[in-house]
C-alpha cells in the first residue's frame, strides 16, 4: 500500500474563457478534478508515495481521469471505470469577477462507490488515510464507503486526516453538520477552514470555536483565521501567517494544496506546525494558474520558499 491514501470523486471540468460565462461561451477549456485526487497530486509530486481511487464512468473523462492520475506517479490500481456508468462533470465560469460551479454528478460512478467496492487491506496497509466532506455529500452509499474506510483505517492504527470541504451545493449545513462533526472526533488530523467552522459550528465567536476544538482528540489545523493558519495541539494554539502568493490567478484548489502539502510534511515527519508552513507554500503556489491542480509543485520549489531563497530569473 502507499503511505498516504485519498479517495473521492473526480470528474471532467470546463471551464469557459475569462471574457465569457457559460452562456454563449463557443469553447470550453476542459481539464479534471476532485479534492481528493488533487491532495494525491499535490502529494505526489512533493515526493510522497501515493493512492487514489474512486469510481469513474467508463467513458472518454474517466479514462482521460485515470491515465492523468496514474501519469503524476499516484497509485491508481484501485480505481475503476465501470462500464454503463457515468463520470460527474462540472462547469466552472467566472461572471462580474464571481466565480460559480454547476455541478453535473448526481447519478455518477462516484456516487454509486459502496462499501463493499473498498479494499480493506490496501487501506491498512497505508499510513494516512485522507477523507473529505465531499465524498460524504454526494450520496448516502458514497457517505457509507467513508464511514467503512475510516473504521478500518483506525481498526489498523493508520492515521486520518479530513478536510470538511463544505459543498453547499451538496447538502444544506444542518445535513454536514450531522455527520462532519461526528467524523472530526475520529480524526487524528481535522482540516477545516474558519469560514467552515463558523458555519458547522454557527457562531462567529472565535474562542468557541476554538473550545470546541480543543476538546477533539486530533490535531486540528485551522486555515484562514485572517491571513493566517491556527494549529491547536495539546491545548497549545500556534498561528502561521499565510505564504504570500506572488499572483493569483484561481483560487480553487488552494485548500487541496494546502492538505498535500501539510500530509507531505507530516509524513516527512515534521512537526504539524512546520507541517502548516509547506502546506502555505504549495497553497501559494497552485493559484498561480488555472485549473485546480496544474500549478501543484515540486518538492524543489517549495524547498527553496522554505530556505527563504528568492527566485533566480537566469
Ligand atoms: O477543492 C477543489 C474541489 O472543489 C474541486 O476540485 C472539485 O472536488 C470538487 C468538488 O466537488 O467541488
Amino acid at each position: 500500500s502507499p503511505d498516504l491514501l485519498t479517495f473521492g470523486e473526480t470528474m471532467a471540468l470546463f471551464m469557459s474563457p475569462e471574457y465569457r460565462g457559460l452562456e454563449g461561451a463557443a469553447a470550453l477549456e476542459q481539464s479534471f478534478g476532485g479534492a481528493e485526487s488533487n491532495v494525491a497530486i499535490g502529494a505526489a509530486r512533493l515526493g510522497c508515495s501515493v493512492g487514489w481511487f474512486g469510481a469513474l464512468g467508463q467513458d472518454p473523462f474517466g479514462s482521460t481521469i485515470l491515465k492523468r492520475v496514474r501519469g503524476e506517479g499516484v497509485d491508481v490500481s484501485r480505481a475503476r471505470l465501470v462500464p454503463g456508468e457515468s463520470t460527474g462533470l462540472m462547469f466552472r465560469e467566472t461572471v462580474a469577477g464571481k466565480l460559480a460551479v454547476h455541478y453535473y454528478r448526481k447519478h455518477s460512478a462516484a456516487s454509486r462507490m459502496r462499501p463493499e467496492d473498498l479494499d480493506l487491506d490496501y487501506i491498512r496497509g497505508c499510513k494516512l488515510l485522507h477523507v473529505t466532506g465531499i465524498t460524504l455529500a454526494i450520496s448516502e452509499c458514497a457517505r457509507a464507503t467513508v464511514l467503512a474506510a475510516v473504521a478500518a483505517a483506525k481498526e489498523a492504527g493508520v492515521k486520518v486526516s479530513f478536510d470538511p470541504n463544505l459543498r453547499l451545493k451538496l447538502w444544506t449545513i444542518e445535513e454536514a453538520r450531522e455527520v462532519v462533526l461526528p467524523l472530526a472526533e475520529q480524526a487524528d488530523y481535522f482540516l477545516p477552514g474558519w469560514d467552515e467552522l463558523r458555519l458547522l459550528y454557527d457562531t462567529d465567536d472565535y474562542d468557541k470555536v476554538k473550545e470546541k476544538l480543543s476538546a477533539l482528540p486530533a490535531v486540528t489545523v485551522m486555515k484562514g483565521v485572517g491571513d493566517t493558519t491556527v494549529v491547536l495541539e495539546d491545548g497549545i494554539e500556534t498561528s502561521v501567517p499565510f505564504y504570500p502568493a506572488d499572483q493569483v490567478i484561481d483560487t480553487v484548489g488552494a485548500g487541496d494544496g494546502f492538505c498535500a502539502g501539510f500530509l507531505a510534511g507530516i509524513l516527512q515527519g515534521k512537526s504539524a506546525t512546520e507541517a502548516v508552513r509547506i502546506g502555505s507554500i504549495n497553497g501559494s503556489l497552485v493559484v498561480q494558474m488555472r485549473g485546480d491542480w496544474e500549478a501543484l509543485p515540486e518538492w524543489s520549489a517549495v524547498e527553496r520558499r522554505l530556505q527563504g531563497q528568492g527566485w533566480v530569473e537566469r
